[in-house]
C-alpha cells in the first residue's frame, strides 16, 4: 500500500452524498489516487463503519482515517481508539501526537501494528501557529521516535516546502525509507508540484477537488503537475 508515488489523497470533508459523488467521479483514476482520507465530519455524522462500507462498495482505494486529530489521549484510550478504527476496516490511521507525549505515541504505533492498521504520524501542521504550545524540535523528535518504532508514513505541510526538505533530509541521513503525505495545497497556499519537489510523495487535497465543478478533471490536472517534478534535495 502507498508504494507508487506520486499520488493524490482526496480529503472528503463533506457530507456522505457529496463524498460518494466525488469518489465515483475519480474512481477511474487508479494511478492518480493513492487513497481516500475521511475525517471527523463523515465519522461523527454517519459513523465510521457505515462510511467505510459505503466507500468500499464504490471504489477500491485504501481508506485513511484522520480523526482531526487522534492519538492525543492516554495510552489505554488510544489503543481502544485504534481497535475501533481497525474493526471498521480502515486501512491507515493518522495520529497527531503533538502534546500527547511519547508513551501515547508508542501506544498508538503498537496498537496499529497489533491490529493491522498502517500508522501515519503528523510531524507538523499547515497552520502558522501550530507549534505555539510545543517545545523546541517537537516535530524532529516525533519523527525520530516514530522511525525507531517502525513508522514509514508521515504527514508534513505542503505549504512549508522548506520544512518538507528538513524532514526528507533527516530521514536520508538516518538511512530510512518513508512516505510523506502533504496537505495544504490550494486554499492553504501550497503547490502540489513544489511539495513533490521538496520531498513529499503524496498530496492530501480537500477543497480543490471536492469544490471543483469536475473533481476528476481537477485531480488529473494536479497529478500532471506532480508528475513533472522529481524530488530535488
Ligand atoms: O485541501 P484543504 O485545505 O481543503 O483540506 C486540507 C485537509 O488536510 C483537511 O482534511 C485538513 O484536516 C487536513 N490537514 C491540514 O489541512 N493541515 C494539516 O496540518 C494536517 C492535515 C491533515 O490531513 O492531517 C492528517
Amino acid at each position: 500500500m502507498f508504494n507508487e508515488r506520486p499520488g493524490i489523497v482526496p480529503s472528503l470533508d463533506v457530507d456522505l452524498s457529496e463524498a460518494i459523488k466525488v469518489v465515483k467521479d475519480v474512481s477511474q483514476l487508479k494511478r492518480e489516487i493513492a487513497g481516500l482520507k475521511i475525517g471527523s465530519i463523515l465519522a461523527w455524522k454517519y459513523g465510521l463503519t457505515r462510511v467505510v462500507n459505503v466507500l468500499k462498495d464504490i471504489s477500491d482505494f485504501p481508506i485513511i482515517f484522520d480523526a482531526q486529530k487522534a492519538g492525543t489521549d492516554i495510552p489505554d484510550i488510544v489503543r481502544e481508539q485504534v481497535k475501533v478504527v481497525a474493526d471498521a476496516k480502515i486501512d491507515a490511521f493518522i495520529a497527531c501526537p503533538q502534546g500527547a507525549g511519547s508513551a501515547t505515541l508508542k501506544a498508538f504505533i503498537k496498537a496499529c501494528f497489533d491490529f493491522s492498521v498502517i500508522p501515519i504520524v503528523v510531524l507538523e501542521m499547515t497552520h502558522p501557529e501550530f507549534d505555539a504550545f510545543l517545545q523546541k524540535n517537537a516535530s524532529e523528535r516525533i519523527l525520530k521516535q516514530s522511525l525507531d518504532l517502525g513508522v514509514e508514513n508521515f504527514v508534513a505541510p505542503a505549504n512549508k516546502p522548506e520544512r518538507l526538505k528538513v524532514y526528507r533530509n533527516f530521514v536520508i541521513e538516518m538511512d530510512k525509507e518513508i512516505k510523506i503525505f502533504s496537505p495544504g495545497v490550494g486554499p492553504q497556499g501550497g503547490g502540489p508540484d513544489t511539495a513533490i519537489k521538496a520531498g513529499a510523495d503524496f498530496v492530501i487535497v480537500g477543497r480543490s477537488i471536492y469544490g471543483a465543478g469536475n473533481p476528476r478533471e481537477e485531480a488529473t490536472r494536479i497529478f500532471k503537475l506532480m508528475e513533472k517534478k522529481e524530488t530535488l534535495l
